[in-house]
C-alpha cells in the first residue's frame, strides 16, 4: 500500500517522540522489547580457561615486583573476556589467584562481599578470621563470610598461593558494598588455632550461644578430610549421572551452603568416564585439584590439569570428562543459593 500523508505526518511525529525520549531519561520498551525478555538467558559472559602454566609465572614476576605495603592483596583477577575489563569472572562472581611471600602480611580488612579461598599451592600461611588464625595447606578450603575483619600473613619459608572466590559482582550489583580497614594493619590474635573447628566441625555446637546463621562458622575444611570423604563415597556409592562424585562443603549450623550466597564443592571423577551433560541457571568457577579431565562447555572441549581454572556460565551446556587411570579431582563454587534463594533455578539435560 501507498504511504498516505497521513502516514507521512505520523513517521515525522514518531521521529520527534523517539528524539525527545533521551533528553528525559526516557526509553520506547516496544522498540527494545524481544532484547530484554529473551526466550532463554542471552548472557555477555562466555565459557574460559586460565591455564595453571600461563598464569603461574606472571603472578611470581607480580610477587617480585609488586610489594604487599602497595597492594593491599596482591591478586591478578581473572576476568572473563566477554565482561569488558569487569572484575568479575561471571556477572555475580569474582575469582582471582592471590600470592603472599615468606614474612609478608595482607593487611586486615573487612567488607560485605563473602570470601572463600582454594589453597593451590605452598604452606603454611595463615588466615585470620575474627581472631582465629588458620594456617592452610594445598586444597584446604578456607571461609572468610560477609563482615568479619580477616587479614593474611606468611610467617613459613615458601610463597603461599590460593584462588579467591567473592561475590563481589553481585554485592555491587545490588548497591551493597561496605568496606573497611581494621585500625592496625593486623588483628590481634583472640582465639587458639582450631578453636572453630573443634567447636563446630565435630557434629556439636555450643548451646544458647547466639550465632549469625547464614554463614558457616568454620574457617578452614581441610584437604585431608575433604579427600578422605569423597573418598568413601567413591568406594561405595553410584556416581551421579553429571557430577561423578560430588562433596558439598556445608555450614552445619544449617546444612546448606557455606556463605549465603556461594556453595563450594569437591568432586571426583571416576577414571575412564564420560559423565552426562547438563545446564542449569547457576554459574560455576572450577579449579583443578588432583589427575586431569576435560570440561566440554557448548560443545567447546577445554582440557584441565591442575590448578587450571574454567568458568562455566549460567546455562551453558557442560559435561565431564575423564580420560585418565587417576580420578579427576575438582573444586568448584558457585552462586547456586542466590539463584535458589530468588527461585530462578532451572536445570535441563
Ligand atoms: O583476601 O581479602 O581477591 O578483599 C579480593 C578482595 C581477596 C582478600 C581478593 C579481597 C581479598
Amino acid at each position: 500500500m501507498a504511504a498516505t500523508p497521513r502516514d507521512d505526518l505520523r513517521d515525522r511525529e514518531r521521529a520527534h517522540l523517539f528524539e525527545a525520549l533521551p533528553g528525559q531519561h526516557l526509553g520506547a520498551l516496544w522498540r527494545v522489547y524481544a532484547n530484554a525478555l529473551t526466550p532463554e538467558p542471552v548472557k555477555r559472559e562466555v565459557p574460559h580457561r586460565w591455564a595453571w602454566k600461563d598464569l603461574r609465572p606472571l603472578l611470581y614476576e607480580a610477587a617480585r615486583l609488586v610489594p604487599t605495603e602497595e597492594a593491599e592483596r596482591r591478586v591478578l583477577m581473572l576476568l572473563n573476556p566477554g565482561l569488558g575489563g569487569e572484575a568479575a569472572i561471571t556477572p555475580t562472581l569474582y575469582a582471582g589467584m592471590q600470592i603472599i611471600l615468606p614474612g609478608e602480611i595482607a593487611r586486615s580488612h573487612r567488607h560485605t562481599p563473602n570470601a572463600i579461598r582454594f589453597i593451590v599451592e605452598g604452606e603454611g600461611a595463615f588466615t585470620a578470621v575474627n581472631g582465629e588464625r588458620t594456617v592452610m595447606k594445598p586444597g584446604d578450603f578456607v571461609t572468610t563470610p560477609t563482615w568479619v575483619w580477616h587479614d593474611h600473613g606468611n610467617e613459613s619459608d615458601q610463597a603461599v598461593v590460593w584462588l579467591d572466590g567473592l561475590d563481589l559482582p553481585l554485592v555491587a550489583t545490588l548497591s551493597s558494598v561496605f568496606y573497611q580497614k581494621y585500625p592496625d594493619i593486623q588483628q590481634p590474635v583472640s582465639r587458639p588455632i582450631g578453636d572453630s573447628s573443634r567447636r563446630y566441625a565435630r557434629g556439636f555446637s555450643p548451646a544458647r550461644v547466639p550465632l549469625p546463621r547464614h554463614y558457616s562458622p568454620i574457617v578452614n575444611y581441610p584437604y585431608v578430610e575433604a579427600r578422605e570423604a569423597l573418598a568413601t563415597m567413591a568406594e561405595s556409592d553410584h556416581p551421579d549421572d553429571y557430577d561423578g562424585y560430588l562433596l558439598q562443603y556445608i555450614n552445619p549450623l544449617t546444612g546448606g551452603p557455606v556463605l549465603p550466597t556461594m556453595a563450594a564443592y569437591l568432586q571426583w571423577i571416576p577414571p575412564h568416564s564420560t559423565l552426562k551433560e547438563h545446564q542449569h541457571t547457576s554459574a560455576a568457577v572450577y579449579l583443578g585439584v588432583e589427575g586431569r579431565g576435560v570440561i566440554t562447555i557448548d560443545g567447546q572441549a577445554y582440557a584441565w590439569e591442575p590448578h587450571d581454572v574454567i568458568v562455566v556460565p549460567s546455562w551453558c551446556r557442560h559435561q565431564h570428562q575423564n580420560p585418565g587411570d587417576e580420578p579427576a579431582i575438582l573444586f568448584s563454587f558457585t552462586d547456586d543459593p542466590v539463584i535458589r534463594a530468588l527461585a530462578l533455578y532451572r536445570e535441563a539435560d
